[in-house]
């Protein structure tokens, strides 16, 4: 009785620790959704030069959240994040059209990288808020995302600076991260 009790226990107090990478062009949102989720609070952002990483528990997850910059110049460093990711968050503007292309560019060479072969992926069509954003539905055409193969995929409207929709594209990592364990 006293196994069968610390068994259950240990199963209710521990949580799964999951490695997040979030990339995503310069400005897309990437480092006002990490400080959203980490502190519920909207902080004024500098473009990212480096990294930054904050843990979030959620649902018995904690969710090591790798954010890192994604400035044109620097893009090239993301590499280095990629091994061990279990999560990848693509964060895109949604109302930056001009970059539309260069966004789906960006994540479909991302996606041929072997470091993330296993990696699921969650797409935040951020920045609904503003006039003209693409809705989700068009930011999964314009990224071709109906095109990948072997890949658990989907997209997400977020407005990072209200917090809408987050915990929605949280709630689909940790529910379909926990199904693979
Ligand atoms: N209107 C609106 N603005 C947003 C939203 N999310 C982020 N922003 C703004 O967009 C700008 C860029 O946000 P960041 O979070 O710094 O972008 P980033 O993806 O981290 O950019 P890099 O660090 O350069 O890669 C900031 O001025 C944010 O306040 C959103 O949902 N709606
Ligand atoms: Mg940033």
């Amino acid at each position: 009785m006293g196994l069968l009790f610390s068994k259950i226990w240990a199963r209710m107090v521990s949580s799964k620790e999951m490695r997040i990478l979030m990339l995503g062009l310069d400005a897309a949102g990437k480092t006002t959704i990490l400080y959203r989720l980490k502190l519920a609070e909207v902080v004024t952002t500098i473009p990212t030069v480096g990294f930054n990483v904050e843990t979030v528990e959620y649902k018995n997850i904690k969710f090591n959240v790798w954010d890192v910059g994604g400035q044109d110049k620097i893009r090239k460093l993301w590499r280095f994040y990629y091994q061990g990711t279990d999560g990848l968050i693509f964060v895109v503007d949604s109302s930056d059209r001009d970059r539309i292309n260069d966004a789906k560019e960006e994540l479909q060479h991302l996606l041929q990288h072997d470091e993330l072969r296993d990696a699921v992926l969650l797409v935040l069509a951020n920045k609904q808020d503003l006039p003209y954003a693409m809705p989700a539905a068009e930011i999964v055409e314009k990224l071709e995302l109906k095109h990948l193969q072997n890949r658990a995929w989907y997209c997400q409207s977020t407005v990072a600076s209200t917090g809408d929709g987050l915990y929605e594209g949280l709630d689909w990592l940790s529910r379909t991260l926990s199904a693979r364990q």
